[in-house]
């Protein structure tokens, strides 16, 4: 009988189980071998893949560079002098082996415990993990995403180890070969199958290994190109030194926010500026080769460089942008101070033929907004922007150049990493959004947001101060008036109009009586358009209708 094998079915091993076999004294160096293998093979997945994520999160957010840089931190100046002493400037290169043969070491103990107990290797890999994304998270300006590539470098690690262990033979059953003769064991086919020494399952490892190593190198080698690129960028962007405004914005009275706690900012900063963008890589643009080619139904091409930016007379103005697919009361607006050349000086240099009535204008990913050429010749400030709120553009908001057309949603007007100004006709062309299913053209709606109190917000019965943004750009805001429940409408106090491309703050001071109670809010334009009732989905042309809260006051 094969009574005495020390396992339960259970432990055999199958294609996806990486258990191991007994802990018993004949297990032959091969598979131990191979366990070591399989971890280190793990581990290389895991820093390749999260190499390839810290170049998408951020190159500090590698859990190789957070490691090493919080080693740096909390070395002491004795190790520190002794290491420079004995190493020089190859301190750093020492310290990254001493690193990788660490790490290869631990990743060996995982693969060689995972295949004992496959919860032990596990953890160790986990831990390891751990420790990668609390140092990246703990770093100097760490974003929230910093843990990301370490725990996704972990999942991936995880599951590499787990199909490599699945793959590797069970020792020869050198003391148990009466096992193999056992007629039980030949009903055990399937155990059989995956158990044999060498044939099968080492061809299977070793494809697994092969396959798991090209991962490992490819994820690696791709998120060290990427993060070259980005650093690129990011330096060349360092670099700028944005030029004055030849016609700055006015300085803003600081009677544009209500004195109400809660509401929203004025100036949206740029790390909380919403983004919203087809790219699944923020594109890197370098700034040498830039250059904005404005062409189709005109006069006369024309070419613009960076540099032809930076020397230009450029104008500085504060303009709210609205995503079309903000709800009622949603958070996709921001407000910025751009800086940039009106694009009506370039379209001057270019002229128009009297038939074009639209501008495509297209990013270096091939994104595409078409906008009506009125809104760009006019005399509102539509931007080439280089700059929002005194810095170069952030790279995931459009750098180096970007559109800014104030009064139209952001799909229509507001093309990030443009390079490509093509004059045409609505009948002729179609911008990347409008192929599918939205407006070509989208002028924003009037809409106003009640943000104090919050939806669903306790309040205690006496005066409770409410208030909120609206925005109707390049129309304005007239005023704004407020309901409580069916009551009548009520005037509320608008903060000071920056401009009317800007979002405007205002403020109403309620006498809440006890009960649930909903408040509404409404603004009129300074068409004298009273905003309307009428609810709307975002597509094809924006949301609309009314916004409330409802408040319980005790
Ligand atoms: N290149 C490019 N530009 C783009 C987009 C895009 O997908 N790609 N999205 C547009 C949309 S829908 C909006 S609302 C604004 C958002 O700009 P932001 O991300 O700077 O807030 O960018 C616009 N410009
Ligand atoms: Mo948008």
């Amino acid at each position: 009988m094969s009574a005495p094998l020390p396992r339960e079915p259970s432990a055999t091993p199958g294609a996806d189980d990486p258990r191991p076999p007994a802990l018993s004294p004949e297990v032959s160096a091969t598979p131990t071998v191979l366990a070591a293998v399989a971890g280190i093979l793990a581990a290389a997945t895991t820093l390749g893949v999260a190499q390839l994520m810290s170049a998408l999160v951020s190159p500090d957010a590698s859990p190789l560079v957070a490691v090493g840089g919080a080693f740096i931190d909390a070395t002491p100046p004795w190790l520190k002098d002794f290491a420079v002493a004995t190493f020089g400037t190859a301190d750093k290169l020492v310290l990254l082996i001493g690193m990788g043969l660490v790490i290869t070491a631990l990743a060996a103990l995982a693969g060689v415990l995972g295949r004992r107990r496959w919860w032990l290797g596990a953890a160790l890999v986990v831990l390891l993990a751990g420790v990668g994304a609390a140092a990246a998270a703990l770093r100097p300006g760490a974003g929230t995403l910093a843990p990301l590539p370490s725990i996704a470098g972990a999942a991936a690690g995880l599951y590499a180890l787990r199909a490599l262990l699945a793959r590797i033979p069970e020792p020869a059953p050198s003391s148990r070969s009466t096992a193999a003769s056992d007629s039980s064991a030949a009903s055990d086919t399937s155990a059989a199958s995956t158990t044999t020494p060498g044939g099968f399952d080492r061809r299977s490892f070793l494809t697994a290994a092969v396959v798991t190593t090209a991962i490992a190198a490819l994820a690696a080698v791709g998120g060290q190109l990427l993060s070259q690129a980005t650093r690129t960028v990011q330096a060349a962007r360092a670099a700028i030194r944005l030029p004055g405004a030849a016609r700055p914005a006015a300085a803003l009275a600081p009677g544009v926010e209500v004195d109400v706690v809660g509401v929203t900012s004025f100036v949206t900063p740029n790390d909380d500026f919403y983004r919203i963008d087809t790219a699944l890589l923020v594109p890197q643009v370098d700034v040498e080769s830039w250059s904005l080619r404005v062409h189709g139904l005109v006069e006369e091409e024309v070419v613009l460089s960076f540099q032809d930016l930076l020397d230009a007379e450029l104008v500085e103005s504060w303009v709210t942008l609205t995503c079309v697919s903000n709800e009622v009361g949603g958070t996709l607006a921001g407000n910025a101070k751009w800086l940039g050349l009106p694009v009506r000086e370039v379209l001057a240099r270019a002229r128009p033929t009297a038939d074009a009535d639209m501008v495509l204008s297209t990013s270096s990913d091939g994104f595409t907004a078409s906008t009506p050429l009125g809104a760009l010749t006019d005399d509102r400030d539509s931007l080439l922007a280089i700059g929002m709120n005194g810095e170069p553009l952030p790279i995931e908001h459009g750098f180096p150049v970007r559109m800014m057309v104030p009064g139209l949603y952001g799909y229509v007007s507001a093309t990030k990493w443009v390079v490509d100004l093509e004059v045409t006709r609505f009948a002729d062309r179609r911008a990347y959004w409008t192929d599918r299913g939205w407006s070509a053209e989208g002028p924003i709606k009037t809409a106003s947001r009640i943000e104090v109190p919050r939806p669903g917000a306790s309040v205690s019965a006496g005066r409770v101060a409410v208030g909120g943004t609206a925005w109707a750009q390049h129309r304005g805001i007239t005023r704004v008036e407020v309901r409580v429940d069916d009551g009548d409408w009520a005037p509320a106090t608008l903060a000071t109009e920056a401009s009317v491309d800007t979002w405007r703050q205002w403020s109403y001071a309620w006498d809440a009586t006890a009960g649930d109670h909903t408040l509404t809010v409404r603004a009129t334009d300074g068409t004298d358009e009273v905003q309307t009732s009428q609810t709307a989905a975002p597509a094809p042309d924006g949301a609309s209708g009314w916004h409330s809260v409802d408040v319980s006051v005790s």
